[in-house]
């Protein structure tokens, strides 16, 4: 019997991943930007052993349906490949966010998986080849190996895809990101489906590709810079352009509902009232708001006049990556 287990924190991409170029071995269209979270986080329990016949899932002490089940399964052979075993798990992970939040994410799930079985299976895996692991679970997974700022480069191949860390000087210890919770009533299109319908068929998909390299480049410059405005300026527009390419798939689609348009809103009258902070959003009706640590209290109280105070939940960006917990 051989285990291992590892916690990972979940990302948000400040620079959107959107599209894949290759679906099997998830190798993303554009390079992307993240920030790791403190306070959402997976941490997972891998045990192999001769006796077991099938891999099991056990999430949060339940036993999982067949659906995840057999994408896990998937991902496991992919591990057994990679590590020249053909011995199955047993798989033990809990997600440590919020109940009500409903960001469950793939991101940190797969990252604290690959560190569980490196750590198992004594693959003696860098980060680098770690995160090349993670991504095969789920593409921001990759850069769910590192704390702070990290940059998922693209590559071409299975060698060459592979998220690190951006060096900024400490400056993550001074930002924050606050979560609007927004529930959304309407029938869920999934990330990786709504990204694959937009690449294939978006008529503004070629325009995001044209200028998320300049979008990279200018908030890599701000971070460089710790240069709040400048690095919230090109997030907040890099987000909405992502939005936008979903409104050009055929047929068109929106993750964004009435609430999160009031959300941004608020932020937009934050910076009004000299209170910097810029908005992100992902594959789903949910805001996530970057701000200064020194002004969160503020930001948050905006929030709380117009939303319950269970939809807005903040996190600090936590600098240090995944680790194994004996
Ligand atoms: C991101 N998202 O960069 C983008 C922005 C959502 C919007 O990565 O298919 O769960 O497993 O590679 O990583 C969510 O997609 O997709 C995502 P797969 P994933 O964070």
């Amino acid at each position: 019997m051989k285990s291992g287990k590892a916690r990972a924190h979940t990302n948000i991409a400040l620079i959107k991943y959107w599209g894949k170029a290759d679906e099997t071995y998830i190798i993303p269209m554009n390079n992307s930007l993240s920030v790791t979270l403190d306070r959402f986080f997976t941490e997972t329990k891998v045990t192999f052993d001769p006796n077991f016949t099938e891999d099991q899932l056990i999430l949060n002490g339940h036993q999982v349906n067949d659906k995840e089940t057999t994408k896990i399964r998937r991902y496991m052979d992919i591990v057994r490949e990679k590590a020249g075993t053909h011995l199955y798990a047993m798989i033990e992970s809990e997600n440590f966010v919020p109940t009500a939040a409903g960001l469950a994410s793939s991101a940190s799930a797969y990252a604290a998986l690959a560190a569980a079985c490196n750590e198992a299976l004594s693959l003696g895996l860098s980060d680098k080849d770690l995160s090349r692991l993670a991504r095969r679970g789920s593409g921001s997974a990759s850069r769910s190996i590192y704390g702070g700022f990290a940059e998922w480069e693209k590559g071409y191949d299975d060698l060459t895809s592979f998220a690190h860390d951006i060096n900024a000087d400490d400056w993550e210890k001074d930002l924050s990101m606050i979560f609007v919770v927004i529930n959304n009533q309407s029938k869920k299109v999934s990330s990786r489906s709504g990204m694959s319908l937009t690449r294939e068929t978006s008529r503004f998909y070629q325009y995001w590709l044209d200028h998320v390299d300049e979008d990279l480049k200018e908030a890599k410059e701000a971070v460089k810079h710790k240069d709040f405005q400048r690095l919230g300026e090109v997030i907040e527009a890099n987000g909405l352009r992502m939005h936008a390419t979903n409104l050009g798939a055929q047929p068109p689609f929106t993750y964004l509902v009435q609430e999160s348009y009031d959300a941004m809103a608020i932020v937009h009258r934050c910076r009004e009232a000299h209170l910097p902070c810029f908005f992100t959003v992902d594959a789903g009706p949910n805001v996530k708001v970057l701000v200064e640590k020194k002004n969160k209290e503020a930001v948050m109280e905006r929030f709380l006049k117009e939303f319950d105070k269970s939809q807005i939940i903040a996190s600090d960006i936590i600098s240090t990556g995944v680790e194994i917990i004996k």
